[in-house]
């Protein structure tokens, strides 16, 4: 006999992103979980518009961070799937001189410092275009690009570089050492700060990664972050914003352990993390303590340290909107330099559109006649700066400020003038 449905009360609608969020650390599982600052919701930072994309609808994603209590790891509060940010990926680093030149002496400085023996098989996880294993090529290595970008594969095969499309993890580590043998280098730069499944990640470096092999990872030090205010590097793309505590806690977790770690100017203050198996018998460098030592002392296990950095970039928000409406009711023209996926977090997060901004110039040509999300400005090849000449350039990729600037010396030697917003809102 049917029983009478109870009434159940009304349900309230989840909105659909809360499926995204968070509810155990990416490292320790732990539930201590504390939000620190939230940027509200908005596209996917890379998800640039064409002409007829503007009608369509253009999903928002809300972007927070958490620090962990329990092993300190400032990680965003809602993931993604992967899928949707990286299967057809804008970002190519071999449009900046400065990445190639990082490229090419990260490249050298690995196959002297390691005794690198040709024939010696190279993989780069996140390898994009094949920028940086090219430059291993150069030194008669084996090398192997995995990148699940399948736009950019094709790019890299076309430079020469064998690439599988593919997300990387113990998997297709298995694969790939059953197929190629172990590798001697893994380098993954910008990467690992993307990957949700970190365990597994780690999982499949330890079994591709040959004995006396060294993994090489470079992303920006979240230490740098936190303390020069770069808000901005905080987007759905990176999950992670590592401490070298956390990162401790996770290699343990896979017999590595860190021998090396070099600061990098690149992406405004990165690592350059160097890990081997824990029965490696290469050296470990003193460097290690200074680095733990230098976050406890500034606190990066403590919330008040993430406190704060959120009050900071809240002044970085008011002062950012209140310069550019006060320039604009003085008539005065601004645009955007360098459609960089850190860019649209900030035009977002201060809700500047073309109100503000009449458009923004960029070198890549992926984004040349493209619109930003969120905020839907059009973006132009940088010439169109000299040929416009605005009287102000708001830098949205203040990390290639000093390329950039001298790139635009003529328009500032004219009077020009640049507005920089990190570590605080400046005209230069
Ligand atoms: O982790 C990531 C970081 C490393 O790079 C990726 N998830 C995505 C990417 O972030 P991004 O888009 O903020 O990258 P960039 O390289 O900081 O963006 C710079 C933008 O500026 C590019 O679109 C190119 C442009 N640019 C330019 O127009 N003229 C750059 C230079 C150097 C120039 O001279």
């Amino acid at each position: 006999m049917q029983t009478k449905r109870k009434k159940t009360q009304k349900t309230v609608k989840i909105p659909s992103y809360e499926k995204y969020r968070v509810k155990n650390c990416r490292i320790c599982e732990s539930t201590d979980l504390i939000e620190y600052l939230s940027l509200g919701t908005m596209p996917i930072p890379n998800g640039f518009l064409s002409l007829e994309e503007l009608k369509g609808k253009e999903p928002h994603y809300p972007l927070g961070v958490y620090f962990c209590n329990n092993c300190t790891l400032s990680q965003l509060t809602h993931v993604i799937p992967a899928e949707i940010m990286f299967k057809n990926y804008l970002y190519i680093p071999s449009t900046s001189k400065t990445m190639v030149q990082h490229f090419k002496a990260l490249a050298a400085s690995a196959m002297e410092r390691f005794n690198v023996k040709p024939g010696s098989l190279v993989v780069d996880i996140g390898s994009n275009d094949g920028t940086l294993l090219k430059f291993f090529k150069a030194h008669e290595v084996q090398v192997l690009g995995i990148d699940p970008a399948s736009n950019l594969a094709i790019v890299a095969r076309l430079n020469g570089i064998n690439t599988v499309d593919d997300f990387f993890g113990s998997k297709l580590a298995k694969e790939v050492s059953n197929s190629q043998g172990r590798a001697k280098i893994i380098t993954a730069t910008n990467v690992v700060a993307h990957v949700h499944d970190i365990h597994d990640f780690f999982k499949g470096i330890s079994q591709l990664l040959s004995p006396d092999g060294v993994f090489i990872g470079e992303f920006p030090y979240g230490k740098d972050m936190h303390d020069k205010n770069e808000f901005d590097t905080i987007y759905h793309e990176h999950l992670s914003y590592f401490s070298i505590h956390s990162l401790q806690s996770l290699f343990d977790q896979h017999k590595l352990k860190i021998i090396d770690i070099i600061k990098q100017p690149i992406h405004g203050g990165s690592v350059r993390v160097i890990v081997a198996h824990q029965n490696t018998r290469l050296k470990v460098s003193p460097s290690i303590k200074q680095f733990l030592k230098s976050e406890d002392e500034a606190g990066l296990n403590t919330l008040k340290y993430y406190q704060d950095f959120a009050k900071r970039v809240e002044r970085i928000r008011e002062d950012l909107v209140t310069l550019l409406t006060k320039l604009k009711k003085e008539d005065k023209r601004i645009i955007g330099y360098g459609a960089a996926a850190k860019g649209n977090v900030m035009l977002n997060y201060c809700n500047i559109g073309t109100e503000l901004l009449d458009y923004i110039v960029d070198s890549v040509p992926y984004k040349q006649g493209l619109y930003t999300p969120g905020t839907h400005i059009p973006i132009y090849p940088e010439m169109k700066l000299e040929k416009d000449f605005p009287d102000y350039v708001l830098l949205l990729a203040w990390n290639f400020a000093d390329e950039i600037m001298q790139k635009q010396e003529a328009y500032r030697q004219k009077g020009g003038q640049f507005i920089i917003t990190i570590p605080n809102v400046r005209v230069e």
